[in-house]
């Protein structure tokens, strides 16, 4: 097989395999993104995480363009709530729970306009589109089987939020296999702190449950 492309991360190179990856993105939907959705309605400032778009339109771009592996996640619930347990709907204080009517439809309801992926980073034709009841991408979902099926050893894995969804699925991943590279540019926490120290706990420790490069960094291994 061919060399592995080795990306600069901490805490070490990462042995970037062309055939074995798959680039993932977590749950980049109006929901957590855009006014009206379920990321506001917990007080955030969802502006916080806007600045994740730009650079993984271009990982997006450069990943397509090689023809290599994309997979979307989104968060939400089916339309009566029978996938959502009592304890994630009752939790907080959110202005709207999740399944009251917002501005975009439904909070985190799959079907509603606010649980889609954002128009800039819409999947294409091919690309699988995981739903997902939990904060973790293989929980009550087929990502272990579609990931299985296509050979995948490897995530590269982007999204929001950083210390949420992000570090749920990283960690599950890291328990079953997988080799993680995590773009700091292209995950995004609501707060700053959660964003650093989120990202320095995945490369501690040797890379206990993963590795950590910039954007620029695996598009220049992909270069
Ligand atoms: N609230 C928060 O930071 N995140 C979530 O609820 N879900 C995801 O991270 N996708």
């Amino acid at each position: 097989s061919a060399p592995a492309l080795p990306v600069s991360a901490l805490p070490g190179p990462f042995p970037l395999d062309p055939a074995a990856m798959a680039l993932v993105l977590i749950d980049m939907q109006r929901d957590f993104l855009e006014p009206g959705g379920f990321g506001e309605s917990l007080g955030n400032d969802v502006g916080m995480l806007r600045r994740t778009i730009d650079p993984l339109r271009a990982v997006l771009a450069a990943t397509r363009a090689l023809g290599l592996p994309v997979l979307h996640t989104r968060e939400g619930h089916l339309p009566d709530l029978s996938d959502c347990p009592p304890s994630k709907l009752n939790r907080g204080a959110p202005t709207r729970r999740i399944g009251d009517p917002g501005p975009n439809g439904r909070i985190l309801v799959r079907g509603e306009y606010g649980h889609d992926i954002i128009d800039e980073l819409a999947p294409v034709d091919g690309e699988p589109v995981i739903d997902k009841p939990g904060k973790g991408a293989f929980y009550g979902t087929d990502f272990g089987e579609v990931l299985a099926a296509a050979g995948i050893t490897q995530l590269v894995v982007t999204g929001v939020t950083t210390e949420v969804c992000v570090h749920t699925t990283v960690r599950e991943a890291n328990d079953r296999g997988f080799d993680c590279l995590v773009l700091s540019d292209c995950v995004g926490s609501y707060f700053p702190e959660f964003q650093q120290a989120g990202l320095a706990m995945i490369s501690a420790q040797g890379g206990i449950f993963g590795w950590t490069a910039s954007s620029a960094d695996y598009l220049a291994a992909l270069a």
